[in-house]
């Protein structure tokens, strides 16, 4: 492929041909990843939509030689290059930054810190300079935490979204909720965005309620409860069993009435897992590809980068978020769910400088 043709095959500013394709449960197809605008003589396509990964083979595995774009099934090959659809008029084109606002007291990160109206709505206004959406939760799910009453959680976040809109803060809001009472209240508040991190398990309410809604909603990866979830972190391949789970809530969330469209993925790095686990996800993050849908990936501050750096105060894991965040961003994660929001920003500018996608285009 010359240059030219993959200019004119990239994603950026074509119209959206978005293509669901759900794997088959035994599948795992890694495409190999590489930044940049594909290159000369190979059928490079660009990995998830995006404008800076791309992909020209498959991995190898169990003996079997990788695959290249046009050996594997048109519709797999489709999934893995397809532009996602928009995001609340975000194109997925480039990594988006997901900004996290815990309103709650106990948090593992930031608990406690943006507990008034006016400490959260300053917090706000500065992550809406720096993030593309905010990730707005009321309920810590670290592990080991309790559930909080719903109508506790509504109060810590329904005001605060019904403030921050009405201070012209107009990014995209997502509420981080498993309860569908939340999720309404903050979606009449103003929010835009289901997160439940059960992927609609916890409260049968919900798949209605987005069914009804049409919003995007995340599906995360989790097991049991966050209280109970690390005595479970037991699989014989981690990335197919939640490639399997996903799967399953996929299936879930469409039989309820979700289009595919509303649908992002999201491995649930941390969730019912063990530090080898989580790396073994992240290193093969792109095996998600062939959903067609967009990942999620949220791994700031967590405990494996405390873990593999002995760094026991969250607050001080943020070089090894940043260095996780743009290893999701070279596997073609669409969002970037981080607590640094200042940080993340500029690693991911001169990330996209040198693949040569600056959306500025200014080197
Ligand atoms: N992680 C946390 C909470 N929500 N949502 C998604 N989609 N993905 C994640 O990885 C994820 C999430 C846990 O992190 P945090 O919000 O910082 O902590 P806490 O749950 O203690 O509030």
């Amino acid at each position: 492929m010359t240059p030219d043709q993959l200019t004119s095959h990239s994603p950026c500013g074509e119209a959206k041909c978005f293509a669901f394709a759900l794997p088959g449960r035994a599948e795992l197809t890694l495409p190999l990843a590489r930044s940049g605008e594909g290159y000369e003589g190979r059928d490079a396509r660009p990995l998830g939509g995006s404008c800076h990964v791309w992909w020209s083979e498959t991995a190898a595995r169990g003996g079997m030689p990788g695959r290249s774009p046009s050996e594997l099934p048109a519709a797999l090959s489709r999934a893995l290059s397809a532009p996602r659809p928009d995001l609340c008029g975000l194109t997925l084109e480039r990594p988006r930054i997901m900004g996290i606002l815990n309103l709650t007291p106990d948090s593992f990160s930031d608990g406690g810190r943006h507990n008034g109206l006016d400490q959260a709505l300053e917090r706000a206004s500065i992550m809406a300079r720096e993030a593309d959406i905010l990730d707005i939760g009321g309920e810590s799910t670290r592990p080991g935490a309790a559930e909080v009453d719903t109508d506790e959680e509504i109060r810590r976040t329904a005001p605060v979204i019904r403030a921050l809109r009405q201070a012209g803060i107009r990014l995209p809001v997502s509420i981080d909720t498993r309860k569908a009472r939340v999720a309404e209240a903050a979606l009449d508040a103003g929010a835009d965005i289901i997160n439940d991190v059960t992927a609609l398990r916890f409260d049968p309410a919900m798949a209605r309620l987005a069914a009804e809604r049409g919003v995007p909603v995340v599906l995360m990866h989790s097991i049991a409860t966050p209280e109970t979830m690390q005595r479970h972190a037991q699989y014989d391949n981690v990335v197919t069993a939640v490639r399997d789970h996903l799967y399953a809530r996929v299936e879930a969330a469409l039989a309820a009435g979700l289009r595919a469209e509303q649908l992002i993925l999201d491995p649930g790095i941390g969730f019912g897992k063990t530090t080898a686990h989580d790396l073994l996800l992240l290193r093969q993050l792109a095996a998600f590809h062939d959903f067609g849908l967009p990942l999620l990936l949220g791994a700031s501050r967590k405990k494996f980068i405390g873990a593999l750096t002995g760094t026991e105060t969250p607050a001080e894991r943020v070089s090894g978020s940043v260095a996780v965040a743009l290893q999701g961003a070279a596997a073609g994660a669409q969002i970037l769910r981080v607590h640094d929001t200042k940080e993340t920003r500029q690693a991911l500018q001169i990330w996209q400088a040198i693949a040569g996608t600056s959306p500025q285009n200014t080197l």
